[in-house]
């Protein structure tokens, strides 16, 4: 890119980086975390080659995702308001964390005050301004992650004799970080009547074996593929992180698939963010582009209802949408294939005819209008503040299949 008035940074300053790999030697509990600006810079080979060569774990923000294979057995999976609390626990307790390419989103980092309250930071960002911007860094590395991580490893294999020592004194670490998985893994209460979102989310995964362009709308169906959708490729998961624009999702798969006509790309979504650009149907159609749709239907603003119910006492404004469209009536009005799961035992069959299908294909799956998406940091909570379910009062509150809410129109019962 040539622009006039541009002129970043690639190289990282030699003095900086060689402090980098002494602290990376001395650190017991070291993270990596990388976002973003990993993916522009294309440096998921050094990023590998960095975790394996220290034996260093890695943590991706949502825009980050892709960047590290999310089934290698570093990976720990997304941070943050809802990461995986056994990321969130190794973020709390890290004395070293290595910010590569991202830039400390509230999201991120939950209250500033405790964050890493153990940890040294190196941060290296092609912005100046990024770095120190949130949160205080011990070595400041300006520069291009590709080549700044290309300087750093250089410097770490020289002190290869180290390394075996290094990767022995690691191996606490990661063996607790295992202990905070195993304790509290990703988990959602089986299926009720209807489906659970996760359950689509899972199934999808395991029948595209991680294949696949993932793009998704924002709201907790976005979450949720974050979470268990664990891709494995760069630039395979697309998503609207900072402003998080509901309508995002349906239009970029569709601009993914022009782009790679023959690669399988999956849009999820929820029918509130779905309605924002509905429309484009007659685009997917008209340029015979195959898209498949997931729409995870659980007739809500689901992450506002989320919050309302935590927070705000269940008052359900404007977040429950009453009467939706039928968007398999809608798809087919549109000449796009159209199909149903309205029980859990008919997801996987509505997955793989819908995949099949050599055009594009929505699949509506009614899903529990209740669930929520957990783990969760409340807002300006600290990373070890986590809510891992429901509280008992929301679950009382839902026992005998409904629950009393203060709607817009009054008191009433949504149907659970
Ligand atoms: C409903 C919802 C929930 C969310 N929950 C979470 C959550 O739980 N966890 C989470 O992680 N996010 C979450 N997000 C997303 C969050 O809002 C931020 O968008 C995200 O965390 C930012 O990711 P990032 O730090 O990788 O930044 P990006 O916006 O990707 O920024 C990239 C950084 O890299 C730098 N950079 C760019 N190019 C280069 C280069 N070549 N070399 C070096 N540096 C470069 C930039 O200067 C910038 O600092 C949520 C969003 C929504 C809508
Ligand atoms: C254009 C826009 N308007 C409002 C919001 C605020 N918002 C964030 S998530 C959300 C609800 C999304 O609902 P849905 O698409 O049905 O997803 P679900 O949470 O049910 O999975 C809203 C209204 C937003 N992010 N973008
Ligand atoms: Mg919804």
């Amino acid at each position: 890119m040539n622009l006039r008035g541009y002129n970043p940074t690639y190289e990282g300053n030699k003095h900086q980086i060689k402090q980098a790999a002494e602290e990376i030697m001395k650190a017991k509990k070291a993270v990596i975390y990388v976002g973003g600006g990993a993916l522009f810079s294309d440096a998921a080979d050094e990023i590998l080659e960095l975790a394996e060569m220290t034996q260093i774990p890695v943590t991706m923000t949502l825009m980050g995702l892709g960047s590290f294979p999310g089934t290698h057995p570093l990976s720990m999976g997304m941070l943050g308001m809802h990461g995986g609390y056994w990321t969130n626990m190794a973020m709390h307790h890290a004395d070293l964390l290595i910010a590569v390419g991202a830039r400390f989103d509230d999201r991120v980092t939950g209250k500033l005050s405790e964050f890493c309250p153990e940890a040294k930071v190196i941060h290296i960002d092609i912005d100046p301004t990024s770095i120190k911007k949130n949160v205080h860094t011990h070595i400041p590395i300006v520069g291009d992650v590709k080549t700044v991580l290309r300087q750093l490893n250089v410097v770490l294999r020289s002190l290869d004799g180290n390394q075996a020592d290094v990767k022995q004194q690691r191996r606490p670490w990661n063996k607790q970080i295992e202990e905070w998985k195993r304790a509290h893994p990703l988990r959602y209460q089986p299926e009720g009547k209807l489906a659970k979102p996760q359950y689509v989310i899972e199934r999808l995964y395991e029948i595209t074996r991680h294949e696949g362009i993932i793009v998704t709308d924002v709201g907790q169906h976005q979450m949720w593929a974050a979470q268990y959708f664990k891709g494995t490729k760069p630039r395979t998961f697309l998503t609207s992180g900072g402003l998080g624009t509901m309508g995002f999702g349906f239009p970029a798969a569709i601009g993914a698939q022009k782009a790679y006509p023959d690669k399988l790309v999956i849009c999820i979504t929820s029918e509130g963010s779905f309605q924002m650009n509905l429309q484009e149907l007659a685009t997917a159609q008209e340029h015979k582009l195959p898209v498949k749709i997931v729409l995870l239907n659980n007739g809500f603003h689901g992450m506002v209802r989320q919050w309302q119910d935590l927070f705000y006492e269940g008052r359900y404004a404007s977040s429950h949408l009453g009467k939706i469209p039928d968007f398999v009536k809608l798809a087919e009005a549109y000449g796009i294939h159209g199909l149903r799961a309205e029980k859990p035992s008919e997801v996987e069959t509505v997955i793989r005819e819908g995949l099949k299908y050599k055009g594009p294909a929505l699949m509506d799956f009614q899903v529990d209008p209740f669930e929520n998406c957990y783990p969760m940091i409340p807002a300006g909570g600290a990373h070890h503040e986590m809510v891992l379910e429901d509280p008992p009062e929301l679950k009382s509150a839902r026992k005998g299949g409904g629950a009393k809410k203060k709607t817009e129109e009054g008191e009433g019962v949504l149907p659970a």
